[in-house]
């Protein structure tokens, strides 16, 4: 999978992903995130990318103009699918995360300030919201669409990280895991789970799991 984050901060992007899953995937070519500066569009030597909103008000609206010449530069046939990260997107969940990853290639428009200019919405196709409330740029929400999505790539997670049990995957919540010490503060782990009966120790799982759907 191929994704392009259009921003004004692209470190925040290579900086995020160069740790842990989200390295491991792009290092073996089975995700590339490319991050692109915004300013590269601008319409002026300065570095314009935004002016004053019509009909007053506080803040600044990004540029129509620039991100759709963005836009037009990262994914020049809109072959791929085109995201704007927002508030008042759709909201992200784990079935909707499913469906990006089946995608071949994403492009994500990240803001600013008070936003793009309203008539950026021609030229997405989806937007969408990590959750009820207002970040001060669309890179955070990015980054957490980026790397719940990528983990669902195909060879991505490691044996050690499998999907198998994990909440969400077969409709359930995971169960709960303990390690050493065996008591801690007077709080012993589960008796089943030391038992050695692992038709037990299944059935004991299967009975802490509760429906997400
Ligand atoms: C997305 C974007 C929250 C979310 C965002 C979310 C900054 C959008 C600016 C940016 C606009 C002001 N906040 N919940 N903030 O996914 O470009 O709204």
């Amino acid at each position: 999978m191929q994704i392009d984050v259009i921003t004004l901060f692209p470190e925040m992007i290579n900086q995020a992903l160069s740790h842990s899953i989200p390295a491991r995937a792009q290092k073996s070519n089975k995700v590339k995130v490319t991050a692109h500066f915004l300013r590269n569009w601008a319409i002026d030597k300065r570095g314009t990318v935004d002016d004053t909103p019509y009909g007053g008000g506080p803040g600044m609206v990004l540029r129509v103009d620039v991100a759709h010449a963005a836009l037009t530069a990262v994914d020049p046939r809109h072959k791929a699918h085109r995201v704007m990260l927002s508030p008042d997107g759709d909201r992200l969940d784990q079935k909707l995360v499913k469906t990006l990853s089946e995608k071949k290639q994403l492009v994500l428009l990240c803001g600013r300030y008070e936003g793009f200019d309203a008539r950026i919405e021609k030229y997405v196709d989806q937007k969408i919201s990590i959750g009820d409330y207002v970040a001060s740029g669309g890179e955070l929400p990015a980054l957490v669409l980026i790397d719940a999505v990528t983990r669902l790539i195909p060879g991505v997670l490691g044996n050690a990280e499998s999907l198998e049990h994990e909440t969400f995957e077969n409709d359930v919540t995971d169960f709960p895991q303990y390690t050493r010490p065996e008591v801690y503060e007077k709080v012993s782990v589960p008796p089943v789970l030391l038992s050695g009966h692992h038709a037990e120790i299944t059935a004991w799982r299967r009975s802490q799991q509760t429906q997400t759907r």
